[in-house]
């Protein structure tokens, strides 16, 4: 996978980061991991890899993700998380459809024949049904599972979205945008393992609520 390079953004992930860079090693993978440069816990905990680190300008999950895209060099870039929920297994399968053309961006789904999630709660599968079916109505996205965000897509057309949520709603954003630039999105079944360690970031309603107000920000203004 010579032209994928993963982006994997990490806050309090001292826990659970270094056993994912591990299991990551035999793939030998362009790495990006990006995280705010008072995050000493996971800079020391990650020190023995080697990997590129990006320090972040801003705060938030999304504007990780975003400063990492932007630094990407490959023709492709996935965005993985630090808790060990992604099996780097899968990557093979989503990396292939973007090599052959299949799609512009390839969504991980946890709800589709011969998917699994050991990570959600009820709280969170009502949340993400909702949002999906919104996307679905409002915007036709032809995806099933959008708050998971295990995303490979084409640098160079992520790139030209003007993508500017720094927090969660960036999950919302990257999709609905790349649909309105008329690029191609699928889904492939995915199986969400359960966090290594550490404490989740996603706070449920808050950033529920944040995901609302940007999906209706972006509908009336795009
Ligand atoms: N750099 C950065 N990474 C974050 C931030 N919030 C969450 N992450 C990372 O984003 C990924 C997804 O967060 P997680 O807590 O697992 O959310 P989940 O989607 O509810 O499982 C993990 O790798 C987190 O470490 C943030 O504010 N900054
Ligand atoms: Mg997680």
């Amino acid at each position: 996978m010579e032209h994928l390079t993963l982006i994997i953004p990490a806050k309090n992930e001292k826990d659970s980061l270094p056993s994912v860079l591990k299991e990551l090693k035999e793939y030998n993978l362009e790495i990006i991991i990006v995280l705010e440069k008072e995050d000493l816990d996971t800079i020391d905990a990650i020190k023995e890899y080697d990997c590129k680190i990006l320090f972040q300008t801003n705060k938030g999950y999304g504007d990780a993700i975003l400063q990492g895209i932007r630094s990407v060099k490959t023709n492709f870039f996935c965005i993985f998380n630090a808790d060990g929920s992604f099996n780097p297994i899968e990557l093979k399968n989503m990396y292939n459809h973007a090599i052959k053309g299949n799609a512009d961006f390839i969504f991980g789904s946890r709800y589709m024949n011969g998917a699994l999630s050991e990570d959600d709660t009820i709280v969170t599968l009502i949340g993400n049904k909702i949002f999906t079916f919104i996307g679905k109505i409002f915007f036709s996205l032809p995806i099933s599972d959008i708050l998971y965000t295990f995303v490979l897509g084409n640098t160079q057309k992520a790139n030209t979205l003007q993508l500017k949520e720094k927090s969660f709603s960036f999950c919302v954003e990257l999709p609905i945008l790349a649909k309105k630039s008329k690029h191609k999105l699928i889904s492939v079944p995915s199986h969400e393992r359960v966090r290594i360690g550490g404490k989740k970031k996603v706070n449920a309603f808050k950033d529920g609520f944040l995901i609302l107000i940007s999906m209706i920000k972006i509908y009336f203004k795009h």
